[in-house]
């Protein structure tokens, strides 16, 4: 008896874990700005929560849109020049939610293979250290940025 009550504890345990594995990290608010006419770099933006109990980084991000994307932020410099240097990992730690937005942290989608049109939507998958690799949809906005109606 005491085995089997053991049994079940630990298959709880794991099935809890499980669960939360899943739902550690979470990504919304994706979207990504329209490309202008033959520009093939634009930026993608999105918003990123940690519902776990350990720091986790997002390492990379894909998208089958564009040749290449890399997280960038935007700094301006003494000079009052604003330059954006890249972000190897961009850690998350637990509780805390990470938003990129225009101006400062965003993902930047360069060689994009077509021309995306706001109403479009695209995959960005984010690679992250802990949580692995999580593809949501993104929207694509026109240049103001603003969720499109629906
Ligand atoms: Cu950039």
């Amino acid at each position: 008896m005491r085995t089997l009550l053991a049994a079940f504890l630990l298959m709880l345990n794991v099935a809890a874990h499980a669960g939360e594995a899943s739902k550690t990290i979470t990504i919304s608010d994706a979207w990504v700005r329209a490309s202008l006419g033959k520009v093939s770099t634009t930026a993608a933006y999105v918003k990123i929560e940690n519902h776990g109990t350990k720091e986790d980084k997002l390492l990379s991000v894909s998208t089958p849109a564009a040749a290449m994307a890399s997280v960038h932020n935007s700094v301006t410099n003494d000079a009052g020049v604003v330059q954006m240097l890249p972000v190897m990992a961009l850690s998350v730690k637990p509780g805390e939610t990470v938003a990129l937005t225009p101006g400062g942290l965003h993902i930047m989608v360069m060689n994009v293979k077509e021309p995306l049109k706001a109403g479009a939507t695209v995959p960005l998958t984010l690679k992250f250290e802990q949580a692995g690799e999580i593809t949501v949809e993104a929207e694509v906005r026109g240049l103001d940025g603003k969720p499109l109606k629906r």
